[in-house]
C-alpha cells in the first residue's frame, strides 16, 4: 500500500512537471510537436487508422534498421510473400507455417494487427499445382476441392490472429488484355484465364463462404490494383466491373466485408485527385463494406538501372519525388476522408527492398517508397506525416469498425 502510494506520488510529480512544460510551450507556440518526431502509427492512431507495411522476413532477420522501423513505425503488417500458397505448401500436403507464424508472433509483440495475404490468387501458386493445372492432371472439380481445402486449412491455422484476409486477389482482367471488356480471368490463353475458367464463375462466393466458416471474426476482403478511381463506367472500366461484382456478392448474402484498393501508382501516368479516389471509396463503402488501401507505392521511370541511388540527376530526383509524394497524398487523404477506410498499408517502406525494380526492368522503374534505399526520409514520407498530423474533425473522424458478416443460420 505504502509502496503504491509512493509510486503514485512520483507519477503525479512527473505528470505535473510534464503538464507545466506543456502549458509553458503552448503559451508561446500553438503548433503540434513536429510530425517527423512521431511514428506513422502514432500519427495515424489519432484517427483510429492503422498504418501498415508489407514485411519481408529475410530483411527483418538480417537488417536491424529494417526491423526497428517495422516494429516502431507501423500498427499493421502484411506478409509480402510468406502467406502465399507457394510459401505455405511448397510440397503437396506438407505445410511450412514457420515464417508466417514468426511474422505474426512479432506483430503481437509489437501490438500490430495482421492483414492476411492471400488465399485465392492465380499467381505464386506452388509448382506442383501450377504443373497440374498446365498439364491437365488437375481439372476443374479437383482445383475447386484443393482450393476449398487450402482456404480451410490456412484460415483455421491462423484463426483469431488475422484482422483482415485478402480472400480473393486480382481476379479480373485489365483493359489492355484480350478481350478488352473486363472479365473474370485475364488475357486470352493466359494462366490467369485458365485458372478462372477451371474454377467457374461461382468461385468467389464459395471462397468467401469457406473463409467465413473457418474464422467468424476476420474481415474478408476482395483486393485488386488499378481500382483507385472509376473511369467511364463502360465495358473497359475495371473499377466499375469490380464494383458490380462486389455489389452482386453482397446482394447474394456472401460474407464479404471489405474492398482492398492496392494503390500501386506510377508518376509517369499522372495523378488522380483526392476527390476521384474519395468518391470511389465512398461508392464501395456505401455497399456496406469497409475499405483499405492495401499495397501503396508510387514508382517512377528511372533513366537507368542504377538511378537514383548511384547516378541520379538532382533535377530528375526532385521532380519524381514531388510527383510520388502527391500520389501518396491523394490516396491517404481519400482514406482519411472515409471513416470506413480502416487501414493504409505501404508495399514496403524502403527502396532498399522494394519489389518495383525487380519487376519493372525495361524501362527501369523504382523509387516508389517512403524512405530511400539508405533509409533517408523522402518527400513522400514528409507529406504523409503532414497529412496525418494536420487532419482531424470535422472532416476527418475516427474510423467506424466493421462487423464481420456471418453466414446465414441453417
Ligand atoms: O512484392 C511481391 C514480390 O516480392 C513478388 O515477387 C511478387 C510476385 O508476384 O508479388 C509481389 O506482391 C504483389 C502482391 O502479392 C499482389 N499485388 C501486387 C504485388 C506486387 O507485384
Amino acid at each position: 500500500m505504502r509502496f503504491r502510494r509512493l509510486i503514485n506520488a512520483s507519477v503525479l510529480a512527473v505528470v505535473a512537471v510534464g503538464s507545466l512544460s506543456t502549458v509553458a510551450a503552448s503559451a508561446h507556440d500553438a503548433r503540434p510537436s513536429k510530425p517527423q518526431d512521431q511514428s506513422l502509427r502514432a500519427l495515424a492512431a489519432k484517427h483510429g487508422l492503422y498504418f501498415g507495411t508489407a514485411v519481408d522476413p529475410a530483411a527483418y532477420a538480417a537488417d536491424s534498421t529494417y526491423k526497428t522501423m517495422v516494429d516502431s513505425q507501423f500498427s499493421t503488417v502484411t506478409a509480402e510473400n510468406a502467406m502465399k500458397w507457394e510459401s505455405l505448401e511448397p510440397t503437396r500436403g506438407t505445410y511450412n507455417w514457420g515464417p508466417a507464424d514468426a511474422l505474426i508472433d512479432n506483430a503481437v509483440r509489437n501490438r500490430q494487427l495482421v492483414r492476411g495475404h492471400v488465399l485465392v490468387w492465380h499467381s505464386q501458386l506452388p509448382g506442383w499445382l501450377n504443373d497440374g493445372i498446365n498439364d491437365g492432371t488437375i481439372d476443374g472439380p479437383q482445383l475447386r476441392a484443393l482450393l476449398k481445402k487450402h482456404i480451410t486449412d490456412v484460415v483455421t491455422h491462423f484463426k483469431g490472429r488475422i484482422w483482415q484476409w485478402d480472400v480473393v486477389n486480382e481476379a479480373v482482367s485489365d483493359p489492355w488484355e484480350t478481350p478488352s471488356a473486363i472479365h473474370l480471368g485475364g488475357n486470352a490463353g493466359s494462366f490467369k484465364q485458365k485458372f478462372a475458367d477451371l474454377l467457374g464463375p461461382g468461385y468467389l462466393a464459395d471462397a468467401f463462404r469457406t473463409a467465413r466458416a473457418a474464422d467468424p471474426k476476420a474481415l474478408l476482403f476482395y483486393n485488386d490494383y488499378n481500382v483507385e478511381a472509376f473511369g467511364d463506367g463502360g465495358a473497359g472500366d475495371k473499377t466499375q466491373f469490380v464494383y458490380n461484382m462486389i455489389k452482386q456478392l453482397r446482394a447474394d448474402g456472401v460474407p464479404i466485408d471489405g474492398f482492398g484498393s492496392q494503390g500501386h501508382l506510377a508518376t509517369q501516368y499522372g495523378n488522380y485527385d483526392v476527390f476521384q479516389v474519395a468518391d470511389a471509396l465512398q461508392r464501395f463503402t456505401d455497399l456496406g463494406l469497409a475499405a483499405a488501401l492495401t499495397e501503396v507505392d508510387a514508382r517512377s521511370l528511372m533513366k537507368n538501372a542504377d538511378d537514383p541511388t548511384l547516378a541520379a540527376n538532382g533535377a530528375d530526383v526532385n521532380a519524381r519525388d514531388q510527383a510520388a509524394a502527391y500520389n501518396y497524398h491523394v490516396l491517404l487523404q481519400a482514406c482519411l476522408l472515409n471513416r470506413h477506410c480502416l487501414s493504409f498499408t505501404v508495399w514496403g517502406f524502403t527502396d532498399k527492398y522494394s519489389w518495383i525494380p525487380n519487376w519493372f526492368k525495361n524501362p527501369p522503374e523504382g523509387a516508389g517508397c517512403l524512405w530511400d534505399a539508405a533509409y533517408n526520409p523522402k518527400k513522400s514520407l514528409r507529406t504523409v506525416q503532414g497529412d496525418l498530423a494536420a487532419a482531424g474533425p470535422p472532416l476527418v473522424g475516427n474510423r467506424i469498425p466493421q462487423a464481420p458478416r456471418q453466414l446465414p443460420r441453417r
